[in-house]
């Protein structure tokens, strides 16, 4: 495959409190938010935000809060405090980019894809085999 990914599709952020933290990232840092929704299969609130021309390959901030003290954003946060918790590069064909993926040896986190943000087709590889970052995978459905 020549080009695995389409680009960064978005930053993903650790925090405690939703709310709070949009209200940061619009009236203090000028993004606009384009999204939120909440995910109970992976125990989060999360909201997407978007900033320059809002071009479909434009990089958006995503801000993860999470609905249980046993989720995973509530373990990172625990553990590592707030902060940067994934990177997401965007592709065309996820289950072509696992195949290769796992062909070369990186662990997948989930046999197949789940939904993720708008009913986006999402994976992760693990972040041991990425060199400590939690890299996930979307495949952006037809929601946006
Ligand atoms: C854990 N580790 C990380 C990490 N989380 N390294 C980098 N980035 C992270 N986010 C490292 C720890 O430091 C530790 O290393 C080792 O991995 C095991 O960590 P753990 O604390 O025992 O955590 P686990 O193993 O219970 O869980 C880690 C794992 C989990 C990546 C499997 O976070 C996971 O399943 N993530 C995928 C789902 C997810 O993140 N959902 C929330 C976003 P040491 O060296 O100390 O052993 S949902 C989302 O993103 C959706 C809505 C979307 O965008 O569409």
């Amino acid at each position: 495959m020549e080009n695995m990914f389409v680009c960064i599709d978005h930053v993903g952020y650790a925090v405690p409190d939703l709310d709070a933290a949009i209200a940061f990232h619009t009236d203090v840092l000028g993004f606009r938010l384009l999204h939120r929704e909440v995910n109970e299969e992976q125990g989060v609130a999360e909201a997407m935000l978007g900033t320059g021309s809002q071009q479909p390959e434009s990089a958006q901030v995503q801000l993860l809060a999470p609905l249980t003290e046993d989720s995973t954003i509530a373990k990172f946060i625990g553990k590592n405090g707030p902060g940067v918790q994934q990177v997401c590069y965007r592709v065309d064909d996820i289950d072509a980019v696992c195949a290769e993926l796992r062909a070369k040896g990186v662990r997948l986190l989930y046999p197949e894809p789940k939904r993720g943000t708008a009913g986006a087709r999402i994976n992760f590889a693990h972040p041991k085999d990425t060199g400590g970052i939690l890299l996930e995978l979307t495949q952006p459905g037809t929601e946006h």
